[in-house]
């Protein structure tokens, strides 16, 4: 039975993949294990009511596996490590929390109104870290030559930190951390990642009511 995979679609456009970061991860993994899926696009502001059957929270992603739909990334990305363990995206676990503080830290900063709450600068310690980690191991991925689950689960998020502070604070991650740059493009540029990734103008309209809400 073929798999099946809800995700969010595009904020005005119900029919475009949208700017979820965790079903993109799942997306991301479905394409790099090359499991055949078939797409469901959710429109969060009017959620179907099979949707809302399947996923009592109201949340994406779901996938239905083996006739159960189950929710959270987490979850549905290790069922499908247990189902297709080839190509194994196992992260060893000295780095399955590399990165994990990112994407709160950049949200954080993205709907800061205040220039001295310091959130400018706690992204900035978490990208370094990131950098750091890249600059100390061999890479060119996270836990070395091939990309695992933490990668998957990151790309989404330095792809929102790019487009996101790009528009709304003018801001890009400074040069310097240059292992951090061109591990996001690196992973910005696999073919997983263009085919599942959400136009750039996409993300800006999903995060435009949180940043400047009415
Ligand atoms: N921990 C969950 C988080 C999923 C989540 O927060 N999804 C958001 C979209 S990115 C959602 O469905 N929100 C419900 C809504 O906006 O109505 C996971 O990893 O799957």
């Amino acid at each position: 039975m073929a798999i099946e995979a809800a995700v969010k679609a595009a904020v005005g456009a119900p029919d475009e993949i949208g700017d979820c970061p965790f079903s993109q991860r799942v997306l991301l993994t479905l394409e790099e294990k090359k499991v055949p899926y078939k797409l469901h696009l959710i429109n969060l502001s009017d959620k179907p009511s099979w949707f809302l059957k399947v996923s009592p929270e109201g949340k994406v992603p779901v996938v239905k596996f083996d006739d159960k739909w189950v929710p959270d990334s987490d979850v549905i990305v290790g069922i499908l490590e247990e189902k297709y363990p080839e190509p194994s995206l196992v992260t060893p676990p000295q780095f399955s929390s590399v990165g994990s503080k990112i994407f709160s830290a950049f949200g954080k900063f993205l709907k800061s109104k205040n220039p001295k709450d310091h959130s400018e600068e706690d992204l900035l310690v978490e990208l370094k870290a990131l950098d750091e980690h890249l600059k100390a191991h061999d890479g060119p991925y996270v836990a070395g030559e091939k990309v695992t689950a933490v990668d998957l689960s990151l790309a989404p998020k330095l792809y929102h930190v790019d487009i996101a502070l790009g528009h709304f604070k003018k801001w890009s991650i400074p040069k310097e951390l240059a292992s951090l740059i061109a591990y996001k493009e690196l992973l910005f540029t696999r073919e997983s990642f263009v085919k599942t990734k959400a136009t750039p103008e996409h993300v800006i309209a999903g995060w435009e009511p949180k940043v400047n809400p009415a």
